[in-house]
């Protein structure tokens, strides 16, 4: 399969024309950019790939808004929008190792020293407020100082100089850990970043598992085959061959750069921070490379991290509660969850193994199998009729979510969380009955004939 992001784009552009746009007039990366996707969807509701083959200051196009759209995400998989869930979880099950190649489109041009240049790339602003420009769409490559396994997550850059920019790592996070361990040491950590890769390589990045899981492994079982992977020119990191762009450098061991303020995935816009510093060692790319940028807070963002984040909380659940029938993340920091619930308590043991599987998770609902947990109108229903607050809701004080959270503001992600077990009680089966009608007058009526 191929494994780039052109071939990919090039398949929607065949099998579905209307989901792409080129934009060719010139476009000013500050605001323009973002301000056209999140327009396009408010007042045509549509989500196409968008193509700015003109950004004033840079000779590189940018797109955008490629994962906003879950059959295209499914398309990227080889299955259908349904199924995406459980292909997700099949590849963080059987995860496929990376193979390393000679060289790759990515290296077709290779800046390193002096030569390497920040501000050649777009500047792109993307809400008001927002401190400068920022590069949102880079996936970072890394490795335990300590046990050399891989780990990969998007982190988001904020162009501060020439060849230095600014990291958010979440506190508690994989990479966060890894620059803890360097920082210790005095050590630079070394990082390499892919910018514009296919989607199966962007969802294992996200997947969320233990630090010692690889999501290398895990981008080769979401393609269904190894992930080719080139040498870096500066580090001693092995990246995507086939991305459209490597930006390598080392967070720096001591020392913080002013970040912010910037419009989060939360909808929200936090104040500035001190943050890490990324020194770039060099930048390398496609000829004729395509620069992604994510449209950050909107369906770009959102679609692409519930579905690594849905399978990881399904695999948790199913650990404790083999009965367990669905799992969304239909909003930041929440959880709905349906079970057969066939023990007394299950409903309860559900909100602590979502708690225990995802730092981010700050509300989780509990509701039947009988109950759509895709149909909100269904789950605000089975939490009014189904349970009582003094007895079903439980309140985790003290505990670490995302630092994102603006409602911990001042406290970067100490958090209360809480969970509302919505089953029937004491089980479905002994519940007071649901409307219902006698089967043969159920099916001895014929809609199509009534409305023909
Ligand atoms: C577009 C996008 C931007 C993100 N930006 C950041 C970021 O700046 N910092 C961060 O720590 N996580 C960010 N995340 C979330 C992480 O990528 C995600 O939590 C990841 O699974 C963390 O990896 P880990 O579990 O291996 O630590 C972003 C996710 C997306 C989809
Ligand atoms: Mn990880």
């Amino acid at each position: 399969m191929p494994q780039d992001l052109p071939s990919f784009v090039d398949r929607i552009r065949k099998e579905c024309p209307e989901d792409f746009v080129m934009v060719t007039d010139e476009v000013d990366p500050a605001y323009e950019i973002t301000a056209t996707v999140v327009k396009t969807e408010q007042e045509a509701r549509k989500r196409p790939v968008f193509l700015f083959e003109n950004v004033r200051g840079s000779d590189f196009p940018v797109m955008t808004n490629l994962h906003a759209s879950r059959p295209r995400l499914a398309m990227a998989m080889g299955c259908g929008p349904r199924e995406m869930q459980k292909k997700f979880l099949h590849a963080m099950e059987n995860p496929i190792p990376p193979r390393e190649v000679n060289t790759g489109p990515c290296k077709d041009v290779v800046i390193t020293g002096d030569a390497v240049d920040m501000g050649k790339i777009p500047q792109i602003v993307h809400h008001g407020g927002d401190g400068g420009p920022y590069i949102t769409a880079a996936i970072s490559f890394a490795r335990d100082p300590k046990t050399g396994v891989y780990n990969c997550a998007y982190n988001r850059l904020q162009i501060t100089g020439k060849a230095e920019t600014s990291i958010h790592l979440t506190l508690g996070k994989h990479l966060w850990e890894f620059h803890r361990m360097a920082e210790e040491k005095g050590e630079p950590l070394q990082v390499a970043f892919a910018i514009g890769v296919h989607p199966a390589i962007a969802l294992g990045s996200l997947a969320i598992g233990s630090i010692d899981e690889d999501e290398t492994h895990i981008m080769g079982g979401v393609f269904g085959e190894a992930m080719e992977m080139v040498r870096c020119e500066t580090l001693d990191l092995l990246v995507p061959a086939h991305a459209e762009m490597i930006i390598e450098g080392e967070i720096q061991p001591s020392g913080r750069v002013k970040e912010g303020p910037f419009g989060e995935f939360t909808g929200y816009s936090l104040g500035a921070r001190e943050r890490e510093i990324l020194k770039v060692t060099a930048i390398t790319h496609r000829k004729g490379c395509v620069f992604y940028d994510m449209s950050v807070g909107h369906l770009d963002h959102m679609l692409l991290s519930t579905i690594p984040m849905e399978a990881n909380l399904f695999r948790a659940v199913r650990s404790m509660i083999p009965s367990v029938t669905a799992v969304r993340v239909p909003s930041p920091f929440t959880c709905f969850v349906s079970i057969e619930q066939r023990l007394k308590g299950q409903g309860k043991n559900a909100i602590l193994s979502v708690f225990g599987a995802d730092l981010y998770m700050k509300r989780v609902v509990v509701v039947d199998q009988d109950v759509d947990v895709f149909d909100d109108r269904q789950v605000n229903w089975a939490m009014a009729t189904r349970s009582q607050p003094d007895r079903d809701i439980l309140i985790i004080p003290g505990a670490r979510g995302s630092d994102l959270d603006p409602s911990t503001s001042g406290d970067d992600g100490f958090t209360a969380k809480w969970g509302v077990d919505a089953t029937a009680k004491p089980l479905l089966k002994d519940f007071t009955p649901r409307h219902h009608f006698p089967e043969d007058v159920w099916n001895g009526i014929d809609v199509k004939k009534l409305l023909s």
